[in-house]
């Protein structure tokens, strides 16, 4: 029964996922936060960690959530609307953590995500994106923490698993799911993907529903 269950909320992902999914608004600031009208899955991660990239395969759309190669790229909420009628919202945050980003722009940041994490009822669970070739670092730590407090669940996800050998992946995974037992708010269930590969994708969308249906 579990595995004819499992299967059946996989094809259900499936199908959702290559349906109708657009980009609904930008949210600069608290004040454009679009009015709660789905279950919201949010996507947290050092800045160019490959939340964009994540976002785009998940959805088989190259050019969904622009990506590029200068860190900080994505400063806003960004919201896509998937399914129609609306089934879940994905939202896009801010990366944190590049080296130059001036004082008041990391205090905006923080400002914005912590008021979004900890005020929205809509939100069901985040991803935290964690690089495959440099694990968890202590911007990463801050995030999970910052989660823990707001009560708001994750799942750390593990991107650019195609940049690293397959028989380092064993042993990153091992770390990251040691520490991740130490916090209150992470889900046990650890994800590694690549976007270039499609690696790992299609779990994470069946994780993605199970979350908006939770
Ligand atoms: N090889 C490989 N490259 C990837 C993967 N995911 C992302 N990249 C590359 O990593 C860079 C950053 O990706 P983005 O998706 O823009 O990262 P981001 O986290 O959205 O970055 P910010 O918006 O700046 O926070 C781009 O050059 C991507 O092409 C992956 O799975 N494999
Ligand atoms: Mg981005």
């Amino acid at each position: 029964m579990k595995v004819e269950a499992d299967e059946e909320l996989a094809e259900r992902a499936r199908k959702l996922f290559a349906g109708p999914i657009e980009f609904l608004k930008s949210a600069p600031e608290l004040q454009f936060l679009p009015e709660a009208a789905a279950p919201e899955i949010a996507f947290a991660g050092r800045s160019n960690v490959g939340k964009s990239s994540l976002l785009n395969a998940l959805t088989n759309r190259k050019g969904l959530a622009r990506t590029s190669n200068t860190p900080g790229r994505t400063q806003e909420l960004n919201f896509f609307d998937v399914g129609e009628p609306l089934q879940i919202r994905l939202v896009d945050m801010p990366g944190y953590g590049f080296a130059e980003a001036p004082k008041d722009l990391v205090r905006r940041w923080r400002n914005l995500v912590n008021a979004y994490l900890r005020g929205r009822a809509a939100l069901k669970r985040a991803l935290v994106l964690i690089d495959s070739r440099h694990g968890l670092k202590d911007v990463d730590r801050d995030m999970m923490r910052m989660l823990d407090e707001a009560a708001v669940s994750y799942h750390l996800v593990l991107t650019k698993s195609d940049k690293v050998k397959p028989s380092a992946l064993g042993p990153l995974y091992e770390g990251v799911a040691v520490e991740a037992a130490k916090h209150p708010a992470a889900h046990p269930a650890i994800f590694t993907t690549s976007s270039e590969t499609g690696s790992g994708i299609a779990e994470l969308r069946t994780a993605i529903l199970e979350a908006a249906l939770s």
